[in-house]
C-alpha cells in the first residue's frame, strides 16, 4: 500500500490546527502509520528542502520550518501521495481550491501549513529521512473493508 510523508508545519501547530488537518486525512479514509512531534534542526531542514536550495524563498523556508515544532506523519492508502496533495491543495493558498486545507485555513504561500511528498521516490526518501523503521506501525483497521473495495 502506498505511503506518504506529511508535515504539519510550525504555523499549523502554533495555530492549534493539528486536529483539524489530521481529522481531514482520517475522514478521507487514509490510515496513520507513524506520527511524532519534532523540533526540526537546521541539518534536517536542509536535507528535507535540499531540492529548493538556491531559490529566492529558500532561506525563509528554512527559518520557517525550524521556528517551532512540526508534526511529522506517515499516511497510508491507495494513491495516498496524490490523495494527500489534493487534500492539502495548491502550494499557494490563493490558488488552492475551496475545501482544501490550504484554501480553508491559509492565506500566504510562505505560511501554507503543510508539506506532503510529491511522488513515489520523494515519498520513500522523505519517510526514510524522518522516520526509523520501528516508528512505523503496520496495523489492521477493523473497518478497512468499508473503506477499500477489495
Ligand atoms: P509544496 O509544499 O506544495 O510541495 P514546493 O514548491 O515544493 O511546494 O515548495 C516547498 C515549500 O516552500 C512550500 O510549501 C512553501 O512553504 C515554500 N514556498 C514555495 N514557494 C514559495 C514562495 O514563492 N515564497 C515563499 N515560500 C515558498
Ligand atoms: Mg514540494
Amino acid at each position: 500500500m502506498e505511503r506518504t510523508l506529511v508535515l504539519l508545519k510550525p504555523d499549523a501547530v502554533q495555530r492549534g490546527l493539528i486536529g483539524d488537518i489530521t481529522g481531514r486525512l482520517e475522514r478521507r479514509g487514509l490510515k496513520l502509520v507513524g506520527v511524532k512531534l519534532v523540533q526540526v534542526d537546521s541539518s534536517l531542514a536542509e536535507n528535507h528542502y535540499a531540492v529548493h536550495k538556491g531559490k529566492p524563498f529558500y532561506e525563509g523556508l528554512i527559518r520557517y520550518i525550524v521556528a517551532s515544532p512540526v508534526v511529522a506523519m506517515v499516511w497510508e492508502g491507495p494513491g495516498a501521495i496524490e490523495i494527500v496533495r489534493q487534500t492539502m491543495g495548491s502550494t499557494d493558498p490563493k490558488q488552492a481550491l475551496p475545501g482544501s486545507v490550504r484554501h480553508d485555513l491559509g492565506l500566504e504561500i510562505g505560511r501554507n501549513l503543510t508539506h506532503a511528498s510529491d511522488g513515489p521516490q520523494t515519498a520513500r526518501d522523505e519517510i526514510l529521512l524522518w522516520f526509523s523503521e520501528v516508528e512505523l506501525v503496520s496495523w489492521k483497521r477493523d473497518n478497512d473493508r468499508w473503506i477499500y473495495e477489495a
